[in-house]
């Protein structure tokens, strides 16, 4: 929606990887840091087998994958271990070392006395095993992706003190597709983006540092992406043209470095490029010249970058062209692309995020959440096999806090995947601390209520289609799509502890069964090494999350931030704008009526969940003003009133901020030097930030009820 100046252009620190100091590398490394770790006493890691040629016909994220676990292991321990190929025979010879390889390597031989049997062992599409006696060590890739993920998890084991004594790993990942969406522009600049400029573009061209992109894809491929879209779903005037010539040879470079990696790219594509590049009359999904230009071109784009992942479009919304111009319908529009990618294996990721975005605040009888289900679920089974929909979690816009989407467990007939946002765009752009795997666990445990085992972390991953109709199978997410925080910024994320949202993505989406908590200290242990420091750490972003949410906009009211730029609040903001985003608070009560009597949202869940929502005293109460409008002294499950409690809530949000800056200045002396300072910088602007939340809402509503808090805490008249 709209887009608003980074506020906080002071605190960019753009970097050019060759010219970093020491210090800078804490920041860059990330979770990849170079720290000597305590060598696993017998493990022998110092030789390195690979079956002869094994690891270069399969390909080149085999070979990249032994590369990385050599300099993992110089990383790590310091030392380059030696590599060797040998043949088939040689592995009776049971020589003491690490054996890398894809199951066919290694199958039907003996390796130090065991023998290897795929066929009970294979761990499925891009999973590995991992195995080890305490002296000798076998990872084996369901094939070469598999590989290159097995050799990251060791080194992850590694790093945090795991990878001793007996091991026996067998891990698959739950969802096949796991994507980065940039919003990156040409220009350089990048759609909410908070971590200074593009990693691929300037001055209107593709300029890049090409050993930054490859230290990129390391960090991407060590949590497991496999795919990426570089550039904006927003198609700008130059990028509808990457589909063209003059762009493809860049287009075709990037994705080469991303390769070995595993990593394929998705483009972003305008719907209108017919016209709008092909200088056709038209861009209506129906019209001959139309389906024979997607052809041509998307012909003329695999010649380029045979392995593609396909094409990414927003349609349809805030501006951007759609079939809807040519009264055709989202299906027809989807179909269209897919159709030209079919023969060349690329799906089709059409957005859901379709919604009137020039309502009139006064009509009350139009309700923006209801969009997406309401023009995407009549249309479940019209589009083609290659087709997913990509639909953003929640039904309004990456809020802070929002119900799980309904079209998730109801879609049967239709692929999907789901949308986070990484990106801190309503979650404190990357100045504010927000761990955001909290929110993203949440979701994962959400039941959609559609039959038995119908928790969103069940329906990942299920094979489409392998259950009968309405079971859990039918209802299949297939992976995740991020808009990512990442940019040229030093650290990447700009906050450094930001990079923690980067690597629970991957994590959480790879095993929806982690918790929060677990991979914050695997994050923390990793990035900052075992020890109080990282303890401490791993509370602060535990902590983040709530406190943030506290002193936002209260109960799931959403949408009091400030229009455009969505940092700061502004209570009334939005309240008489064109989005949709409405709480109509007066001086009796505040928020929408989405049950039946309302607009009728909550009957577009399965009934159990339509009855929770509905009824204010089951509905969880971080949702209750997004389903429900309340008198301002409804009772809380706490008893006291919900002005009350937003005003306590609001009161306790920035006593928290002040308790983690706290809690950082404790740090001092103990971690490097240039992350403390630079994010002691960023917890005293979130304290700001904090204060003028708490001030503006509280004030908000005293003025709003003359109601004071009952605890006598100072409210600003
Ligand atoms: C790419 C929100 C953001 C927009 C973004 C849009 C989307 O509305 O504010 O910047 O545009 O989401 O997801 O398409």
């Amino acid at each position: 929606m709209g887009t608003g100046a980074n506020p906080h252009a002071a605190l960019t620190m753009p970097c050019v990887r060759s010219t970093l100091s020491i210090m800078s590398m804490n920041q860059y490394n990330c979770w990849l840091q170079e720290r000597i770790v305590q060598k696993p006493a017998d493990l022998a890691l110092d030789s390195v087998y690979v079956l002869k040629d094994g690891v270069k016909k399969n390909g080149p994220v085999a070979c990249r994958a032994a590369e990385e676990f050599r300099a993992g292991i110089k990383r790590l321990l310091g030392f380059s271990p030696a590599v060797y190929e040998i043949t088939a025979a040689d592995y009776s010879d049971s020589k003491y070392g690490v054996y890398l390889g894809t199951l066919a390597d290694f199958k039907n031989k003996s390796i130090y006395g065991k023998q290897f049997n795929p066929a009970a062992d294979d761990p499925g599409e891009d999973g590995f095993l991992i195995k080890s006696d305490g002296k000798n060590l076998i990872i084996a890739g369901a094939g070469e992706t598999g590989l290159l993920y097995g050799v990251f998890r060791f080194l992850m084991l590694l790093g945090l003190g795991r990878a001793s004594g007996q091991i026996e790993i067998k891990e698959e990942p739950a969802s096949p597709l796991r994507i980065i969406n940039h919003w990156d522009n040409i220009d350089g600049t990048v759609g909410r983006g908070y971590a200074g400029r593009s990693l691929f573009f300037e001055n209107n061209n593709f300029e890049y540092d090409k050993d930054r992109i490859i230290d990129y894809a390391r960090l991407l491929a060590s949590i497991g992406i496999n795919r990426i879209a570089i550039s904006n779903v927003n198609v700008g005037k130059l990028e509808k043209c990457f589909i063209t010539e003059q762009y493809l040879g860049e287009l075709a470079k990037v994705a080469a470095i991303f390769r070995p990696f595993g990593i394929k790219l998705i483009l972003s594509v305008s719907f209108a490029a017919p016209w709008s590049v092909g200088k056709l009359p038209t861009a209506d999904p129906l019209d001959p010249d139309v389906i024979k230009w997607w052809k041509v071109q998307t012909d003329l784009v695999y010649k380029f970058i045979p392995d593609l992942a396909g094409y990414i479009v927003k349609a349809d919304s805030e501006g951007e062209p759609g079939p809807f111009q040519y009264h055709r319908t989202q299906a027809d529009g989807a179909n269209l692309l897919a159709r030209a990618l079919k023969p060349h294996g690329g799906i089709m990721f059409w957005r859901c995020f379709v919604y009137n975005c020039q309502q009139d605040w006064r009509d009350q009888s139009q309700d923006r959440a209801r969009a997406a289900y309401d023009h995407f679920m009549p249309l479940d089974g019209k589009f083609d096999d290659n087709v997913i929909l990509q639909i953003k979690f929640g039904p309004y816009d990456f809020q802070v806090r929002e119900p799980v989407s309904p079209l998730f467990g109801a879609l049967k007939k239709t692929r999907h995947i789901m949308e986070l946002q990484i990106t801190q765009e309503y979650t404190g752009h990357q100045i504010d601390l927000c761990y955001l795997p909290w929110i993203w666990q949440d979701i994962m445990n959400f039941d959609t209520a559609y039959g038995p085992d119908s928790r969103i972390r069940d329906l990942i991953g299920k094979k489409f289609g392998s259950t009968a109709a309405g079971g859990a199978g039918s209802a299949s997410i297939e992976g995740f799509a991020s808009i990512v925080n990442t940019g040229r910024d030093i650290n990447w994320t700009g906050h450094t502890l930001a990079q923690a949202n980067l690597y629970g993505y991957g994590r959480i989406i790879w095993n929806p069964g982690l918790s929060a908590g677990e991979i914050a200290r695997e994050w923390s242990v990793l990035t900052f090494g075992p020890g109080p420091a990282a303890q401490t750490v791993e509370e602060l972003q535990l902590k983040s999350y709530p406190a943030y949410q506290k002193y936002n906009a209260p109960f799931g009211v959403c949408f009091m931030v400030t229009p455009g730029l969505h940092y700061g609040p502004n209570v009334e903001g939005y309240e008489f704008d064109r989005w949709g985003t409405y709480h109509r608070a007066d001086t009796q009560a505040i928020g929408i009526d989405r049950t039946q009597a309302g607009t009728g949202f909550t009957n577009q869940y399965p009934q159990s969940n339509a009855a929770m929502f509905a009824d204010p005293l089951k509905c969880p109460e971080d949702l209750i003003l997004f389903f429900h409008r309340l008198r301002y002294d409804f009772k809380m499950k706490n008893s006291e009133t919900l002005l009350q409690n937003i005003y306590s809530t609001h009161f306790e949000g920035y006593d928290e901020v002040q308790a983690m800056l706290e809690k950082w200045i404790s740090l001092e002396g103990s971690i490097d030097e240039e992350i403390y300072s630079s994010v002691l910088a960023r917890f005293k602007r979130q304290l700001a930030n904090a204060r003028e939340w708490r001030d503006q809402v509280n004030t908000y509503f005293w003025r709003r009820t003359g109601i004071p808090d009952k605890y006598g805490r100072k409210i600003y008249d």
